[in-house]
């Protein structure tokens, strides 16, 4: 049995209208590989042109209005920058969002931050997170998204047991500082920088750490950053089950990399994830996850590549949410396989770009984003009026 034209076109709107995603500051920089970065002259290089891009992208989604912050990059001074933020937050009418600490650039981290073997280094890298819990208060940001490059490049050259020791206790101690309604998401990736090991590798370590840290601690899955085979479904799907889903990081790998369009190279994977996620609100669950976008292309354009991705988000995110998931759990029971499937995927291959069209001109939104994009001028006024600036690079991967 399928959704009738008219459910579909309530359920959509209702579920685009809660569909709400972040935008990475970082994402409008220029970046690139460690092999080479390629500037863009339309990339943002001051937090106001973040902000800037942030606004463009809000204007013509509807569905982005917070932005994420890096601390190093986007608050250089700290606290000190906090009334800028609030001006530009006025000024574009675009909120703070996570606030991302960065323990992987300064030199001292070149052996790790939280993990590294230096008391020192470890408190340094601890009071930075403890500084970032600080300006997130100050921005009234709930989350203080936390990734680690720590690990080590070689065998027999560092004591990974003895660096869960140093970490368990840092996180413990950041938690012991949030605000009631903070949190702190914890990420994993498994690998790089690090190659041989990385601290933080994968989800039973980040779930291990935030029950260790504390109540407000959850993980925070990155969709780039998993080995080819892993079965990402099932690891939200414990996430849910145990209650310690923070969020996501909406991202995409070919290679178990990362920084690809997120649904640019398997969509029914992040189908299959999103349909982990309605199944469990279906079921009662409360649910409270950030859904945010972590990608800073190398090639694409900055803010095409930010609009394509907020619209694959919002189409794989509704194909899941109109899956009958009634009539699912009977075929489950039945162990009726094909009939299952069929009804399953069925809703993959369902065309929801009529209907999510139909929601956005209803919402005053341009029916089709990127082509708005194009046709505005945005990128082309502002490739001209920051390409005569020069541009600067985030010396980041
Ligand atoms: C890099 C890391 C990780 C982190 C992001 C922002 O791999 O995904 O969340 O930078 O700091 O992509
Ligand atoms: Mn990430
Ligand atoms: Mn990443």
């Amino acid at each position: 049995m399928t959704l009738a034209d008219s459910q579909i076109h309530d359920l959509a709107f209702k579920v685009l209208d809660a569909f709400q995603i972040e935008i990475p500051s970082w994402g409008f920089a220029n970046t690139g590989t460690r092999f080479g970065k390629f500037v863009q002259a339309a990339a943002a290089n001051t937090l106001e042109e973040k902000f800037s891009d942030a606004a463009e992208v809000n204007r013509l989604t509807g569905a982005t209005p917070t932005l994420a912050l890096h601390v190093l990059w986007d608050l250089p001074g700290g606290l000190k920058d906090v009334p800028e933020v609030r001006a530009l937050e006025r000024r574009y009418g675009i909120r703070s969002g996570s606030i991302n600490p960065n323990l992987f650039q300064d030199q001292e981290y070149k052996f790790g931050s939280l993990c590294n073997p230096s008391p020192a280094v470890r408190e340094q890298a601890l009071q930075h997170v403890l500084d970032s819990i600080e300006m997130a208060r100050a921005l009234g940001s709930r989350d203080i998204s936390l990734w680690l490059a720590d690990g080590s490049n070689y065998p027999g050259t560092q004591s990974m047991r003895r660096r869960i020791g140093w970490l368990e206790d840092a996180l413990r101690a950041a938690h012991g500082h949030l605000a009631p309604n903070q949190r702190l998401l914890i990420e994993y990736k498994p690998f790089e920088p690090a190659f041989y090991h990385t601290d933080i590798a994968d989800w039973g370590m980040s779930s291990h750490l935030a029950r260790h840290a504390g109540p407000q601690a959850c993980v925070l899955v990155d969709t780039g950053h998993h080995y080819l085979a892993q079965n990402i479904e099932q690891i939200v799907a414990w996430l849910l089950h145990t209650r310690l889903l923070g969020g996501f990081h909406f991202n995409d790998r070919r290679y178990a990399d990362d920084d690809l369009t997120m649904g640019s190279i398997d969509p029914y994977q992040i189908f299959r994830i999103f349909h982990e996620i309605h199944s469990a609100v279906r079921d009662g669950l409360k649910l409270n996850l950030a859904y945010m976008i972590d990608q800073s292309h190398n090639l694409k354009g900055k803010i095409e590549a930010m609009v394509q991705t907020v619209m694959a988000a919002q189409e794989l995110y509704l194909r899941a949410a109109l899956v009958d998931r009634t009539r699912l759990a009977e075929l489950q029971q039945a162990c009726d396989l094909v009939a299952a499937e069929e009804l399953f995927r069925g809703a993959f291959w369902r065309d929801v770009r009529p209907v999510a069209r139909a929601w956005r001109e209803a919402r005053g939104l341009p029916a089709d984003p990127l082509q708005a994009l194009r046709d505005g001028g945005y990128v082309e006024r502002i490739a001209r009026e920051r390409g005569s600036r020069g541009q600067t690079v985030n010396t980041y991967a």
